[in-house]
This record gives C-alpha cells, sequence and structure tokens, in this order.
C-alpha cells in the first residue's frame, strides 16, 4: 500500500511536533515546517527517514514556495495538510495592544494559512487529500484580551467550512480542531518568554497535551474516506465558560 504524506506546518514545539511523532508512528511521511531548523534536524534524528524537515517562516511566501520545490520526490504527493503553526501575541486589552504584534498574528495564523492552502490544494484534489486546521475556542468564544488572536481563529474555522462547500464533490475532506487549554510553548510565546506566567497558567489546571491534540489529529486523518470531521471543540475537564459582564454607571 502507498505509505501517505502529510505537511505539518510549526512541527517544532507542542502541537505541531507531537502531530509529526503521532503520524510517523502510525506509519506516515511527515514533511515538518518551522522555523527552528535545530529542532527540525533532532525530530528527524529522532524520527528517521519517514520524517523530511523544512525550514521555512510561513509567511514567506517564496521560502515556502522554495521549500516544496525542493522536497524529495517520494515527499512529493501530499495527502494531508495539517495546518497548525501559529500563535498568539499579547494578554492586554485591544486598546492597549501592540498593532504590530496584530499584524504578525494575522500575517501568521490567517495569511499564511491561506497562501500554503492555496499552493497545496490542486494536489490535495488530485489526491482527495484532506486538510486539518488548528483553530481555537478563542474563535467561538470571547474573553478578555484575547481580540485579534480569536479573530484569526474564527477566519479559520469560518474559512474550513467554506473550503468544504467549495470543495464539495472533490472528495477532499475539511476539518477544524479548536482545542481549548493546551500545554505548550504557547503562553510562552504568548508573552515574550515569560516562564513565570506560562507555569503559573498552567499550575493545578491539568490543561490538555499537545499529546492529546496529536492523537485527535490522526483519529481524523485515519478515518474512513467517507467520513468528515467539520469541527471538533476539546477542552480540559479543569476549564469551562465564564459569564457575561456588565459594566454599571456610578
Ligand atoms: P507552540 O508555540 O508550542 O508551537 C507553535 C508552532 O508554530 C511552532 O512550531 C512554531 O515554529 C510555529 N510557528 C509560529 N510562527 C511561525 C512562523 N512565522 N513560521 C513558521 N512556523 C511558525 O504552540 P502550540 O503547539 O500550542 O500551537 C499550535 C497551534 O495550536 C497554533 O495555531 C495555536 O494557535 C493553536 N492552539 C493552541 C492552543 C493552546 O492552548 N496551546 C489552544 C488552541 C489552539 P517556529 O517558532 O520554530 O517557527
Ligand atoms: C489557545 C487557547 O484560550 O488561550 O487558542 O485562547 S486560549
Amino acid at each position: 500500500m502507498r505509505v501517505k504524506t502529510a505537511i505539518v506546518t510549526g512541527a517544532t514545539s507542542g502541537i505541531g511536533e507531537a502531530s509529526a511523532r503521532a503520524l510517523v508512528g502510525a506509519g506516515w511521511q511527515v514533511i515538518a515546517t518551522g522555523r527552528r531548523a535545530e529542532r527540525l534536524d533532532a525530530l528527524a534524528a529522532a524520527l528517521g527517514e519517514r520524517l523530511h524537515p523544512a525550514v521555512f517562516d510561513v509567511r514567506d511566501e517564496a521560502a515556502v514556495a522554495a521549500a516544496l520545490d525542493a522536497l524529495p520526490e517520494r515527499f512529493r504527493g501530499i495527502d494531508l495538510l495539517v495546518n497548525n503553526a501559529g500563535l498568539a501575541l499579547g494578554t492586554g486589552p485591544a486598546q492597549h495592544a501592540d498593532l504590530a504584534q496584530w499584524k504578525t498574528m494575522i500575517d501568521t495564523n490567517v495569511t499564511a494559512l491561506v497562501a500554503i492552502t492555496h499552493r497545496l490544494l490542486p494536489g490535495l484534489i488530485a489526491r482527495k487529500g484532506a486538510i486539518i486546521n488548528l483553530a481555537s475556542i478563542a474563535g467561538s468564544y470571547p474573553y478578555p484580551g484575547g481580540n485579534v488572536y480569536g479573530g484569526t481563529k474564527a477566519f479559520v474555522q469560518q474559512l474550513s467550512l467554506m473550503l468544504r462547500t467549495d470543495l464539495h464533490g472533490t472528495g477532499v475532506r475539511v476539518s477544524t480542531i479548536d482545542p481549548g487549554m493546551v500545554e505548550t510553548e504557547f503562553t510562552l510565546v504568548r508573552t515574550g518568554g515569560d516562564r513565570d506566567a506560562s507555569d503559573t497558567l498552567y499550575a493545578g489546571a491539568e490543561p490538555m497535551t499537545a499529546a492529546d491534540i496529536a492523537a485527535t489529529v490522526l483519529w481524523i486523518a485515519t478515518l474512513p474516506p467517507h467520513l468528515n470531521v467539520n469541527r471538533l471543540e476539546l477542552m480540559p475537564v479543569s476549564q469551562s465558560f465564564a459569564g457575561f459582564q456588565v459594566a454599571r454607571h456610578g
């Protein structure tokens, strides 16, 4: 049987790295991407020839094109695109936010995701492949400080549904995974490297792990071809919903 090939963006850390490990463990070939070459090299050393490291910034369209054009022959037929690379920057209210951070989130979580999807769509259609997009509960539920991060993830959720509609009849599957709190480097990145803030957020919360989400990625990827998970929302049991707020006079 033909070995299937996945590309996982943002595989140097967290959910992407765990997904690459899970897919290779299940017999897939994986193109693992990210900016940190040394981490991809370590992953390739750990996982062997089924993993191809491709170092690029997802926002750099020319670098993405060059890396995809340079793929070894056996990695060229991509069956699964896992759009995972992404980030949040900042935790404060919109009125105090840094516009440059907002643009970085939009460039990474939206524009880069759209560009790589656009580039890979013809091949995915030819192979009746699949797309798994990592969105977030932040795309569905507002919370203080979520502002543009949540906006980018709402875009990803709706794009996934719109892609399903346009890809009607092609056999291509499109899924969104919406995780809540997962302990990764996400909060370290969001807070500009504040280890205490990251540790405090996760302490005692029993958050989900990257491996939990990777298992879901693998489950969706290996469902029979007539099944499509449109959208899957996951949270740790310790996380739930807060209420509305009311600003009162006086
Ligand atoms: P991590 O910070 O651990 O991993 C993020 C990954 O994205 C890294 O591999 C990083 O690679 C990559 N990345 C970020 N920016 C770029 C860029 N410009 N070019 C290339 N790669 C980039 O976070 P998570 O694993 O938690 O996040 C993965 C996805 O899951 C994100 O889309 C996030 O929004 C989403 N998510 C996370 C949740 C959580 O609670 N952790 C919950 C819901 C969704 P490198 O820095 O090497 O380039
Ligand atoms: C990451 C989860 O709740 O920090 O998308 O936005 S949250």
